[in-house]
């Protein structure tokens, strides 16, 4: 049974993390009370009193007006906006991605928030250089997966209290299984490259299963859970993949480290890319640490025969 909440997981952190981590839980909540209001199916108003409008735009808003008006960020860059707003002062610089895998709602599959913390880091930002990133998951109940320097911890929002306090948890950090039993790979089939084609034969010869279902929190929480290997890919018409360096490789990439696993661009670590623009893509390949380098070994082994010619 979890005894402790993630407000005690991070006693350890400055008050002002701790604070703005359970702003995030709090405004989770209010964005897994809000999907059902904006399927039309209720009478429901948002927080704001409006009736509903598009939900990524609604999460988008919701969660930078709060964290800008927080006093704790000095910067919020968010996948769906072109540029990062300014908090008036705050020492944390936070990316989001308000609304993961949205397209899912209609078919009640899984959506989640995913965010990213920074401390004095001006956007956009190295993942390396990441104090902590988290993700909620919003399915048959609420998950909640924070990954600090001292690791990642699963909980629950199943408890009273209010912000990171509702949240449950072990308090025992989480590793990824030693062997993965699990893979996803996003892209169409006919548009991987024959590295990814490759590696998705050599998964399933050792009998991983097939786990994907179009949400990246979604999907990658199977691999969290079971091990194995989650991928969207760099496609042959679109070579950098389909994933936002800042908002969604980074973040999920520093949980996966923190779980013991890797997480990497199939050339290089993932966390040590340095950023070029707030809107980059890139591919990522993320999971136990023996799956992606062995990917990463034939994507380079590939490239190696394409420059001996
Ligand atoms: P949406 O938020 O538009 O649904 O995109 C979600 C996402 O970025 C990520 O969560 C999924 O892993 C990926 O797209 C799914 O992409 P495909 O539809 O190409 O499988």
């Amino acid at each position: 049974m979890p005894t402790r909440t993630l407000a005690d997981v991070l006693q350890s952190e400055d008050k002002s993390l701790r604070k703005l981590v359970s702003l995030l839980a709090d405004l989770s909540m209010q964005i897994v009370a809000e999907i059902p209001r904006a399927l039309g199916t209720t009478e429901g108003t948002n927080i704001y009193g409006d009736r509903q409008t598009e939900l990524d735009v609604w999460s988008n808003e919701l969660l930078t007006k709060k964290l800008v008006k927080s006093g704790l960020v000095s910067q919020v860059a968010s996948e769906e906006m072109d540029e990062p707003l300014e908090g008036s002062h705050g020492e944390y610089s936070v990316v989001l991605d308000p609304l993961d895998g949205s397209s899912n709602i209609k078919t009640d599959n899984l959506v989640g928030t995913i965010v990213g913390i920074f401390h004095d880091e001006k956007l956009p930002a190295k993942g390396r250089n990441l104090l902590c990133s988290l993700y909620f998951l919003y399915g048959p109940y609420i998950q909640g997966t924070l990954a600090t320097r001292e690791g990642v911890f699963l909980s629950v929002a199943a408890g009273k209290g209010a912000g990171s306090e509702r949240f449950l948890t072990s308090g025992e950090p989480h590793r990824l299984p030693e062997k993965g039993s699990v893979y996803g790979i996003g892209g169409l089939r006919e548009k991987w490259t024959p590295q990814v084609r490759e590696f998705a034969d050599r998964l399933e010869k050792r009998k991983l299963k097939l786990r994907y279902g179009g949400s990246f929190v979604g999907d990658y929480n199977q691999v969290l859970y079971n091990g194995g290997f989650f991928s969207y890919p760099a496609l042959l018409d679109a070579p950098n993949g389909k994933y936002r360096l800042q908002f969604e490789s980074n973040p999920i990439g520093f949980i996966t480290e923190k779980a013991g696993g890797r997480a990497s661009t199939g050339m290089q670590n993932v966390l040590d890319l340095e950023p070029t623009d707030i809107a980059q893509r890139v591919p990522t390949y993320l999971g136990n640490r023996d799956l992606v380098s062995e990917f990463e070994d034939l994507v380079k082994g590939a490239s190696q025969r394409i420059v001996q010619g």
